[in-house]
């Protein structure tokens, strides 16, 4: 077995794992806590499942190093050799105030390329997975290519502060330009809807690299952009104002971007 192999079935098994953790704490009251902002929140689910998850991948790869969101990861200054990036949940908020609309995701690079990257949404148990070169796949089924539509001719994704802070007054322009905007609070999950086709691009203007990375191997795999808003590469060791999208709405959006 190849070590993509090896890292294909543990990974899905260990998402598994994760998604029944979060299952039977259901049962007990969740421990909330504040980071940067009052919406800005951390569980003890995200904690334990991102500790859980890390302890797994050094016990079975110990050579790679980890990016995770909630700190049991190492701390990174390169993306050389085999790097994991783990967000244990993906759409915190929802978490808390809905009990569903959120994921768990992993990512697999290679000296800075996405090799393998894994979104899963819990509530739907629909597993989105994509291997570079190998197509997309949901729960085992490859996932038909989403069409290259322009930026008028569908809806687009966004987060909060887009809609909200003044100093992003362009994007609302350019979400203007399409059919509509659409919401989920799960960057995971909005990149899964420009895979299916019913958004052709997300925007969000403050991703950290694990919110970013098992996405960016699945829109990579179907042939369409990731990028900063100026259009420059995502850097996967800082924060970035990232566009997902088709390669007609991606053209659309940072030319608009760069008038
Ligand atoms: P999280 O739930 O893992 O923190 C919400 O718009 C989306 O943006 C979620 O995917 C969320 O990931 C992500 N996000 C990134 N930085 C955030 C922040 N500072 N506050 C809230 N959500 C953030
Ligand atoms: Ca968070
Ligand atoms: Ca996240
Ligand atoms: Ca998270």
């Amino acid at each position: 077995m190849s070590t993509v192999q090896k890292r294909d079935k543990l990974i899905k098994q260990w998402i598994k794992e994760a998604a029944e953790s979060i299952e039977l704490a259901k049962e007990e009251s969740l421990k909330v806590e504040e980071k940067s902002a009052r919406n800005d929140l951390v569980t003890n689910m995200d904690k334990e499942i991102e500790e859980e998850l890390t302890n797994k991948i050094r016990a079975e790869f110990p050579e790679d190093r980890i990016c995770g969101e909630e700190g049991f990861g190492d701390d990174l200054k390169d993306l050389k050799g085999t790097v994991w990036f783990v967000d244990p949940i993906d759409g915190t908020l929802n978490y808390v105030l809905q009990q569903e609309n959120f994921a768990v995701m992993v990512g697999v690079y290679e000296d800075g390329v996405g090799v393998q990257g894994y979104i899963y949404d819990v509530c739907k148990d629909k597993l989105y997975h994509a291997i570079k070169g190998m197509g997309v796949y949901c729960n085992g089924q490859p996932v038909k290519s989403p069409e290259n539509k322009s930026l008028s001719a569908g809806l687009v994704a966004t987060n909060s502060q887009l809609m909200t802070q003044d100093q992003f007054a362009e994007y609302r322009k350019i979400a203007g330009k399409s059919m509509g905007v659409r919401m989920l609070g799960s960057a995971g999950l909005e990149i899964i809807e420009l895979l299916k086709g019913n958004v052709i691009a997300y925007m969000a203007s403050k991703l950290s690299p694990w919110d970013i990375a098992p996405g960016k191997v699945m829109i990579e795999e179907v042939g369409f952009k990731v990028s900063q808003f100026d259009g420059s590469e995502v850097d996967l060791l800082n924060r970035n104002k990232t566009i997902f999208s088709t390669v007609k709405a991606f053209d659309e959006i940072v030319t608009a971007n760069s008038k």
